[in-house]
């Protein structure tokens, strides 16, 4: 695919064409092959590390300008699964209900970041965290703030809250002239 695709999801149902808002480095066609998702330096925020064919690799990194809500969750299974996958998460907050999986693999020879990240927007608190195991046993947890990470393992709930990083490196000052092309 020789293009550089930029797409928001609306949250309506529409996705739009962003690329030109997002920067320079997207306007720039490039053969790729890949791409992995998760958050970089533990900021919060979801980057995406892009693999092209015959060059380095394309980092877009997010600095949250957004400044929305968010969660993300890292799941601890039991036995021979300690990864969790395959668990199935739903996140309720407000009238906002979203369901995701823990899942390895994905876009070609790319793995994702095995934590789960939901997006809140302006929603200041988690109503519910519904886990429901591989094995069929089902967890919740109730009343959680916003904006930290959680670990949450099998049978004993949530058992690590960690805050996001404040100091994120700032790699512009190594490249001045932008992201790695
Ligand atoms: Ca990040």
């Amino acid at each position: 695919m020789l293009e550089r695709p930029g797409i928001r999801n609306n949250g309506d149902g529409t996705f739009a064409e962003v690329a030109a808002e997002a920067g320079a480095p997207l306007m720039v066609p490039r053969v790729s092959r890949g791409a992995a998702f998760g958050d970089l330096f533990n900021d919060g925020h979801i980057d995406v590390v892009i693999n092209n064919l015959d060059g380095k690799p394309t980092i877009l990194r997010n600095d949250g300008g957004d400044h929305n809500n968010w969660i993300t969750l890292k799941m601890v299974g039991a036995g021979k699964n300690p990864d969790a996958l395959g668990t199935r998460v739903k996140v309720a907050a407000g009238d906002m209900v979203e369901w995701d999986e823990v899942r390895s693999g994905g876009s070609y020879l790319s793995s994702s970041d095995l934590r789960l990240h939901f997006g809140l927007a302006r929603r200041t608190r988690v109503d519910l965290i519904e886990v429901h195991w591989p094995d069929g046993k089902v967890e919740t947890v109730k009343d959680v703030l916003p904006n930290h990470f959680l670990t949450i393992q099998y049978g004993k709930g949530v058992v690590e809250t960690v805050p996001p990083r404040s100091n994120t490196p700032d790699m512009r000052k190594k490249n001045p002239e932008g992201p790695a092309r």
